[in-house]
């Protein structure tokens, strides 16, 4: 097998890029210290999270000098995402932090809304295009109408991160860059740019599907220039009427599609995939055994192959558990990873713990680095996060530093860290009966209280506290959370549609990425999320899991209604 070299250097879910590297037919040899790099003939430079921490993790350890000297003798070098923006010369993010400056330009950080006023989620988060070529035609003929490292324009790529290298017409490409564009809101960025042996993307190859592995394979043959793709685009990237959609309400990004696996021990000790209806996932009939709906790895498969967008995995018990001691469920992410190639969340017992084996205290960071070190790209957290807010709001609305939140952000990046949140209503007859966030509700109780507040539960919804959901997502997006995932007690497993007052309460008060979760039942549910509020992305369990509905018939009905989704590639 021909060999690649893979820079280690923490960069987060490294284990997807090889397994990515792997499926294209070659080998990983890694790069454990700067003399490697002497030795290597294609590079691959792999980053996520703070430009700053890695460039200064890179510089620590003296890799930048034998980069730029592999670079400047003219071997292939592929960076991906903070290694695309390593090539630039700095970025906002850690303005005293030099990047390799082999592009005389700085990144800057995604606005929080458009000149409309309309707002725009930061981290940014999700599928969007990397298609519009721009190259220096004087320099460079044997581009035109050809595929640049197999990019297709009809092609969607996965994106994350709050940072980007602004794309000015024309200026790239007087220094004989080629350039691949997307576009979030109003701000237009560099997708993927390459000149002689340099090629870099801001989107994740690796996770990008099939489409981002046709990118891995052009580059490990040395492919820049291709002819046209011919990909089996799946007739979802188009409405009813052969039109593809102008659906203004993404920024650009498509339609974003998770199914959603809670996984526990089923009472004869094998792990499975179930199901609850409001938390309960217990057979009502005799014996109430623990639901069984499938195998993890299996499920997970088959839902990529519908074309999911991700797929997260909630190891609901392991807040009773120790996930360090959970091995089948490390097992389940490495299998999965090998096969899955759009991103995967990992949620449960994300905490400081003590390992019963040696005794010894675990932190919640380490927890996090063994489910990354086993290809999860995000880790959710939920119990953990409710007493984190409890004792910042305790502490004055202070950071102290040390949460699971805050250490893991720090280390892996904002867009890293989920966390899940599982509120229930709480009815009052109106607002003064509580000092909580509340609204006025469309579906009063029996007795006819029409205000709720929305009380969050730790434990797999076992125990509520006294905080509510605007105070849990206002103090974890403090604390360095990426992105929310909002269940909804009362709704999950009822297939009566989504909370949309709980999902418009959530959006007004984050910035942050929201997750839609619980309660869809059939596609139409995941049309009216989509238009009747501005959450970011639309997760489904049950529905799936009983063989409803497919993923990719949510797809295709989204697709037919005018929402902008991206097109399922063999
Ligand atoms: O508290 O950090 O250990 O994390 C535990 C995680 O496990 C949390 O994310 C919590 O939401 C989840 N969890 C705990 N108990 C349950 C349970 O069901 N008994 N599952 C549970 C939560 C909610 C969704 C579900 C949607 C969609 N599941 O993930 O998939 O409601 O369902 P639907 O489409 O069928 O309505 P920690």
């Amino acid at each position: 097998m021909p060999t690649v070299h893979l820079l280690d250097y923490v960069a987060g879910n490294i284990r997807s890029l090889v397994n990515a590297i792997e499926k294209c037919g070659w080998e990983v040899e890694w790069i454990r210290s700067p003399q490697d790099v002497e030795k290597a003939e294609k590079i691959i430079l792999p980053g996520v999270g703070h430009f700053g921490h890695c460039l200064n993790s890179l510089s620590c350890a003296g890799y930048l000098p034998a980069i730029q000297k592999h670079i400047t003798a003219g071997k292939p070098f592929f960076g991906i995402c903070v290694g695309l923006q390593a090539l630039f010369s700095g970025s906002a993010e850690a303005p005293s932090v030099p990047g390799l400056g082999l592009i005389p330009a700085s990144l800057t950080r995604f606005s929080g809304s458009n000149k409309d006023g309309s707002k725009k989620s930061v981290p940014c988060i999700g599928w969007n295009d990397a298609s519009t070529l721009h190259h220096d035609r004087d320099q460079d003929h044997q581009g035109e109408g050809r595929s640049f490292y197999g990019l297709n324009p009809g092609s969607k790529y996965y994106y994350v991160h709050s940072y980007f290298a602004p794309y000015v017409a024309g200026e790239l490409e007087e220094q004989g860059w080629t350039v691949a564009t997307a576009t979030y809101g109003e701000e237009s960025y560099v997708g993927a740019i390459g000149k002689g042996n340099i090629f870099a993307t801001q989107f994740h190859p690796e996770k990008s599907g099939a489409a981002g592995l046709r990118v891995i394979k052009a580059f490990l043959e040395g492919k820049m220039w291709s002819d046209p793709i011919r990909a089996s685009l799946s007739c979802t990237a188009t409405a009813s009427n052969g039109i593809p959609p102008n659906d203004a309400g993404t920024n650009g990004l498509t339609r974003r599609i998770i199914a959603c696996l809670d996984v526990r021990t089923n009472d004869q000790g094998d792990l499975v995939v179930t199901k609850g209806d409001q938390y309960d996932v217990r057979e009502k009939t005799a014996g109430s055994q623990v639901r069984n709906l499938g195998k993890p790895v299996e499920m997970a498969q088959r839902y990529y192959n519908q074309g999911a967008d991700e797929v997260t995995f909630l190891n609901i018990t392991s807040f009773r558990d120790c996930p360090i001691t959970d091995l089948p469920m490390l097992e389940i992410l490495r299998r999965t990873s090998e096969t899955v190639f759009v991103p995967l969340t990992i949620g449960g017992g994300i905490r400081d713990m003590v390992d019963p084996a040696t005794g010894k205290t675990v932190s919640a960071l380490d927890v996090a680095k063994l489910y990354f070190a086993s290809g999860a790209d995000k880790v959710s957290i939920g119990s953990d996060a409710v007493l984190a807010a409890e004792e910042y709001y305790s502490a004055g609305g202070n950071l102290s530093g040390r949460t699971s939140i805050e250490t893991i952000s720090a280390a892996y990046g904002a867009q890293a860290v989920v966390v899940s949140v599982d509120p229930k209503r709480v009815f009052v007859s109106s607002q003064s009966e509580t000092a909580h966030h509340t609204i006025k509700t469309d579906e009063p109780d029996a007795q006819g209280r029409g205000h709720v507040w929305y009380a969050c539960t730790i434990r797999g919804g076992r125990e509520t506290r006294d905080l509510d959901v605007v105070q849990l997502v206002k103090a974890v997006e403090a604390m360095g959370a990426g992105e929310i995932l909002l269940n909804a007690i009362d709704r999950d497993g009822s297939n009566r549609g989504y909370d949309l007052e709980l999902i418009d309460m959530v959006k007004s008060a984050v910035t942050i990425p929201v997750i839609a979760s619980s309660g869809a039942g059939n596609p139409v549910h995941f049309d009216e999320v989509f238009r009747k509020t501005k959450v970011d992305a639309a997760l489904g369990a049950g529905m799936f899991h009983r063989g409803e509905y497919t993923v990719m018939q949510v797809k295709e009905h989204l697709g037919q209604a005018g929402l902008l989704v991206r097109p399922f590639e063999e």
